[in-house]
């Protein structure tokens, strides 16, 4: 190895690799190809341990709140997307440094560099192979995309050795000594050599920012007019959009204090929670469910027969993920519209001893779930709309599982095969260390208080404060507020939308100028006090108090 020709094999590696990626990037747009850079970073995050990855996402949620980033789930989606591609970088830098520095002055040139990316490329080819959700277009356009992306990078790398570090001369270029310990003990480069050699880097610089913006510029482009949403048999027509009006609690005598967040979470702000960089594309004219395994009578539904053959149930839900730091932003509420789990499974006639259900979803998720609790509860279901809309790509079209009191991570979107099962095998991220049974915590928050929207009552000024309080299926029975090192103080209860979802809070507090720090609790349908213990997620969900300081200063008198 030498350690300056690594150098340059470093630059060259990252004046390759860029527009590779620009290149890439515009072709996965254009032909529906894979984008190797990201199923990589997907394939690192299924390997790569449990701990390693949560202690990644602890940090990029961390980091998103410090330094207040925005919504968490959208926010972090970005932040790995930019991760997968430093990482393709480093690769490529460090390929370029092996190939620069392991090679003799005269020893590679560009059918060298084809080989070296062609062997590159197998790893990635392998990867796709087993793991790829970037594709749209098949395997027989990606897996030749991959070789003659890796083979154009790997000749390119080649001759820009042959141009910096091989024995034949840049023009002006003053040959290097043939014996190549010397070269490591030469004094400072010739100057006519380093100005060449610069000149030819700044050159290879300007065409590969050229080709890197012109590639990434496309790929936008052609983004944003790739139909989004999922092409669906479910018409949205046929399905009026649910206004706040619309909800079943819209008379309630208890209304949200000012700065409350929305009782009905907006669909483009429900958050989002995957093992993925982009979407699993799933064809729903060739999508079926097969349900088999230890049944009697074996299932293969369509969209369409599930929606015909079973009544749909509507339910509002509240979806929490376990990563839901106390006062986060990772949790929901809309309205899940579905088929009961328990009846289909009546159909499908599990054996005697059959005793899970083993669901496994088109990015590589599984999940098992247990006979006894579908058929113990009919809200367990398989939904296919949100908000009287088919699910969105994002969301889990064609079909997802809703299971009472439990958290996301024991709910797979984008099913594509249910197997009933006799033996227990752990969930994808109860492999990775989380909770087996992942039932949602009893949590309450503090959304505002809402010092600019002051009330008067009988001379007195009162500071409206709220939030919401949710325990899963068990419920909301009581939410209590305390200011400062004051007693725990009974608020007011919103009749919330369902059983299982949130409840909105109220407590209008006489007003009193100066700092204070406000602190929330709730108590569950069974009587329990929510636990007051700081911990973080993992693995079982947070626990804590939710508090909120404001500074309150005296309003003055208008007029
Ligand atoms: N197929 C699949 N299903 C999944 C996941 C996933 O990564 N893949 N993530 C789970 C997690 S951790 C959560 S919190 C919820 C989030 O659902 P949402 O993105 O619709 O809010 O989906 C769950 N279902
Ligand atoms: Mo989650």
């Amino acid at each position: 190895m030498n350690l300056q020709r690594m150098r340059l094999g470093a630059a060259a590696g990252a004046l390759v690799t860029l527009p590779l990626m620009a290149v890439m990037f515009a072709a996965s747009r254009l032909l529906g190809v894979t984008f190797p850079p990201f199923d990589v970073f997907n394939w690192l995050a299924r390997v790569l341990p449990g701990e390693v990855i949560t202690a990644g996402i602890d940090a990029i949620v961390a980091v998103i709140g410090a330094f207040d980033l925005g919504e968490t789930s959208s926010t972090a989606k970005l932040i790995e997307q930019g991760l997968a591609l430093v990482i393709f970088l480093l690769i490529g830098i460090a390929a370029g440094a092996a190939f620069f520095g392991a090679n003799r002055p005269a020893g590679a040139n560009r059918w060298l560099g084809l080989r070296f990316g062609l062997a590159l490329a197998v790893p990635v080819l392998l990867i796709f192979a087993v793991s790829s959700q970037t594709a749209a277009a098949g395997p027989v356009v990606s897996a030749p995309s991959i070789a003659v992306a890796f083979g154009t990078w790997g000749m390119t790398l080649g001759w820009m050795y042959e141009q910096l570090a091989g024995a034949q001369t840049v023009p002006g270029r003053v040959p290097p000594s043939a014996d190549a310990s010397a070269e490591t003990k030469a004094g400072p480069p010739v100057e006519s050599e380093v100005i060449n050699r610069r000149q030819f880097l700044v050159r290879v610089g300007n065409a590969a920012a050229l080709i890197t913006v012109a590639g990434t510029g496309l790929g936008a482009v052609l983004e944003g007019v790739e139909p989004t949403g999922p092409a669906s048999t479910l018409s949205r027509e046929s399905m009026a959009p649910v206004l706040p009006d619309f909800l079943p609690n819209r008379d309630a005598a208890v209304r949200p204090a000012p700065g409350t967040r929305p009782e009905y979470t907006p669909l483009d702000e429900h958050y989002r929670i995957d093992i993925s960089l982009t979407v699993p594309r799933i064809d729903d004219t060739e999508w079926v469910l097969p349900i088999n395994g230890a049944v009697e009578n074996p299932l293969a539904l369509t969209l369409e027969g599930l929606q015909t053959r079973y009544p749909s149930i509507d339910q509002y839900v509240t979806m929490s993920c376990i990563s839901n730091p106390v006062g986060g932003d990772l949790i929901g509420t809309t309205l899940w519209t579905g088929v009961s789990l328990r009846q289909i499974l009546a159909d499908a006639a599990p054996v005697q001893d059959a005793a899970y259900l083993r669901i496994r979803s088109a990015d590589g998720f599984h999940e098992t779930v247990s006979l006894d609790l579908i058929n113990s509860d009919e809200r367990v279901m398989l939904c296919y709309a949100w908000d009287n809309q088919p699910l969105t790509a994002e969301h889990g079209y064609p079909l997802r599982i809703y299971i009472p009191d439990r958290y996301g991570m024991k709910q797979p979107k984008w099913i594509a095969d249910i197997q009933v099962v006799t033996a227990y095998e752990e969930g994808y991220w109860v492999q990775r260390g989380w909770d087996e049974v992942a039932r949602m915590r009893t949590t309450s928050v503090i959304d505002t208080v809402a010092s600019f929207a002051l009330l008067e009552d009988g001379g007195r000024l009162l500071v409206p404060i709220g939030g919401i309080a949710h325990a899963g299926a068990r419920g909301i029975s009581r939410v209590e507020v305390k200011v400062d090192g004051g007693e725990w103080q009974e608020t007011q209860l919103r009749e919330p939308l369902s059983d299982t979802t949130w409840v909105i809070w109220r407590y209008d507090w006489p007003f009193e100028e100066g700092e204070h720090t406000f602190s929330v609790r709730a108590v569950d349908g069974t009587g329990a006090v929510q636990d007051a213990t700081a911990r973080g997620p993992r693995p079982s969900g947070a626990t804590g108090i939710d508090s909120y300081r404001a500074v309150l200063t005296t309003p003055t008198e208008q007029g």
